[in-house]
């Protein structure tokens, strides 16, 4: 299996962890969608990271997609539940930290524009998106029936590589204000070898 995409991304991460978690050889393959001649295109139309390569003529693209996919391959440990309403549970909640994460990459988009230039809407737009997000998850993490249950599940992987991406990136830096659950939750994530493997480089 080949894994495209670069190791900053928290997508791209995400799909690093579970493979790692479940103990699925791969080589990665280091290409940032965002570079000129950026090979991402040849493996997803959408030119975004991560994609998958799992055979000759087979590709995986979106990572909410690959997590579904390596979930079928009934590896250990199950990541997405058996019963279906359980696994859409654990699902939307993937969803929503990746939307945050979405969030966050054009949060950051428009910060990189010149100053004159950046729209106060978009800015103010996407901070709200991640902010009631976050406070979503903290409620998600502090109940503790799909978040952050014990049992590790992609919604916790998803959760902890979005909360890295936002401190790598220094995109909310008190985001952990009055949000003690996702604190917790992000810190018993990051011990984990799988998290350790991954730290994204200082760039
Ligand atoms: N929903 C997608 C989002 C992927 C995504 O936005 N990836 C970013 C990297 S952080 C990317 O490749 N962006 C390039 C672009 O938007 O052109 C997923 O979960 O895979």
């Amino acid at each position: 299996m080949k894994l495209i995409g670069s190791y900053t991304s928290p997508f791209v991460r995400k799909i690093s962890v579970i493979l790692l978690e479940k103990s699925i050889t791969f080589e990665f393959i280091n290409e940032s969608p965002w570079a000129d001649e950026s090979h991402v295109p040849q493996y997803n139309p959408l030119g975004k990271g991560p994609a998958l390569v799992t055979g000759p003529d087979e590709i995986w693209y979106d990572s909410h997609i690959i997590a579904a996919y390596l979930e079928q391959l009934d590896i250990a440990p199950t990541l997405i539940p058996r019963e279906k309403l359980a696994a859409l549970k654990v699902q939307q909640l993937e969803a929503l930290a990746d939307g945050i994460g979405d969030a966050a990459v054009l949060l950051r988009l428009e910060q990189m524009r010149p100053l004159e230039r950046q729209m106060e809407s978009q800015l103010s737009r996407q901070r709200e998106k991640i902010q009631r997000g976050l406070d979503a998850l903290e409620k998600e993490a502090a109940q503790g029936t799909v978040l952050n249950s014990g049992r590790i599940n992609v919604a916790d992987i998803a959760t902890a590589c979005l909360i890295g991406f936002i401190t790598f990136r220094h995109i909310l830096p008190n985001w952990n204000v009055q949000r003690p659950a996702l604190v917790k939750l992000t810190e018993k994530m990051f011990e984990r070898d799988s998290f350790a493997r991954t730290v994204p480089p200082a760039s």
